[in-house]
Order: C-alpha cells, then structure tokens, then sequence
C-alpha cells in the first residue's frame, strides 16, 4: 500500500515512519509513505497557500489551487482509492475504518488541515472521505494523519507476525484486550496468575476472554453494549 500525506507543516512527519512495526513495514515493501510540501504547489512567487476567509473574523483557509495542484499531479502517476481531509469534523476514527482502508486501498491521499480548514469547493470537488481521531482540537492535521496511516499500515497482511497477530488486539473483536505478564514470576508480591503458568492452552484462552469481557464491562460500557448486539449468543453477565 502507497500513503501519500500532504502537509504545510511536513517535518511533523519526518520520524513517525521510520521507527519499528512502520519502519519494518516499508522496509518488507508492504507500505511506502510519501510526504508533500503544499508550499511547493504555491501559484505565487511568495509561495502562501492560505488567504483570509470570506466572511468576518474566521482566521486564515488554505486555498484550493495549491491542493487541487498537487492532489492532480499524484493522480497522473496512480489511482487512488480515497483521498482523505483530516479534520475535527469528520467521521470519527476507528478500528473498522482501519481495517476497511487497509483491504480495500492499493494508494491513498491523506491531506491535513490546519489553519481554519481548507476552501469548502476542495472539499466538494475531491475529497471521499473525512476523518477526525477523536472530540478535541489538534492545531493540524498531520500527528492525526500518522495515527490514520499507522492503524491502516499495522493490520496489512505480513506487517506483524503471528505472535503480535492484530487479530488479538483491543478492538478488534469488539472487546478490550486482557492483562499480559511477563517475568518475573513474583514481583513486588505479586503473583502472575496461576492459569497462565499452566500449559492448558484452551484454559487460557477461556481466562483471556473472560478478563476481556470484564475489562470491557468496567471501562467501556459503550462497546459492551455493541458487543452484546453483534452476539446475541452472549448473555449478558454480572461480574
Ligand atoms: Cl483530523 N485535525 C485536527 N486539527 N484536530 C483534530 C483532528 C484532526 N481529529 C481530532 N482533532
């Protein structure tokens, strides 16, 4: 899979790709992420891509010509699935989303935000999809792109083995993941629990489960509620 993330503030995203699973990613070829510097796609010599809004007292727009620019010279060279806005105002991010951009795109746009948006006619004319990560303001949209790329990136096939299968992540069963724990075996007087030191592997799995379900009861009721209606198998348990 191909990311291309346009920003006006790209050092942002100089590190995020280059580190660990990311990293591993693209140096196994699954993924290669490409930053652009809207500046460079500026139709002035002074190279300003934001111009003050229509209308009073509504701060700096990031103007069209330099997005449709640039947007139009990664088309000439591929298609792309989705050409994403990250912006408060989206669609709120999360795992099905990921996973859908991940199957379904070979190459996709992100564009940040920043300012007090970009002109409503780029919005109209080319962007598929909007995405927010979350309900509180970020000052652009280039950390909530790397979080939007690193969620679709670490579930491609291959990325992770099968020990850090994404299948056994939070999430993506609808539940919270369950306690780990590693060596020692006591520490600070506390003991791992004893089913793990077991060897009953279909044990195990049961207590992982059952410590999902409690996890996900205590701290997210919200998705227990999802969770109850996608398995009407499941009754519902006080713990
Ligand atoms: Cl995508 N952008 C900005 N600027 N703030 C946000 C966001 C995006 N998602 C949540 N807050």
């Amino acid at each position: 899979m191909r990311i291309d993330i346009i920003s006006c503030v790209p050092k942002l995203l100089d590190s995020p790709f280059s580190h660990s699973i990311l990293q591993r990613a693209n140096d196994k070829a699954l993924s290669e992420v490409h930053v652009h510097d809207l500046r460079k796609y500026a139709n002035n010599k002074h190279n300003r891509i934001d111009d003050y809004a229509y209308g009073h007292g509504a701060g700096m727009v990031i103007m069209a010509d330099p997005i449709f620019n640039c947007i139009n010279d990664l088309k000439k060279e591929r298609d792309y699935q989705e050409v994403i806005y990250m912006t408060p105002d989206g669609e709120v991010f999360n795992q099905q989303i990921a996973n859908h951009l991940s199957i379904s795109c070979e190459n996709i746009i992100i564009l940040c935000g920043h300012y007090k948006g970009i002109d409503q006619r780029v919005r109209d004319e080319i962007i598929t999809r909007e995405i927010s990560i979350g309900d509180y303001v970020l000052s652009g949209g280039e950390l909530a792109a790397a979080i939007v790329a690193d969620a679709v990136i670490r579930v491609l096939p291959g990325v992770l083995g099968d020990e850090t299968s994404a299948l056994t992540d939070s999430f993506q069963d609808g539940l919270l993941a369950p306690p780990v724990y590693t060596r020692p075996k006591e520490w600070k007087g506390q003991e791992v629990p004893d089913i793990l030191l077991s060897g009953h592997e279909s044990k195990i799995d049961e207590w992982r489960l059952e410590e999902s379900v409690k996890r996900t009861q205590l701290r997210r009721p919200d998705l227990w509620d999802n969770y109850l209606k996608a398995h009407p198998d499941v009754k519902e348990t006080k713990t």
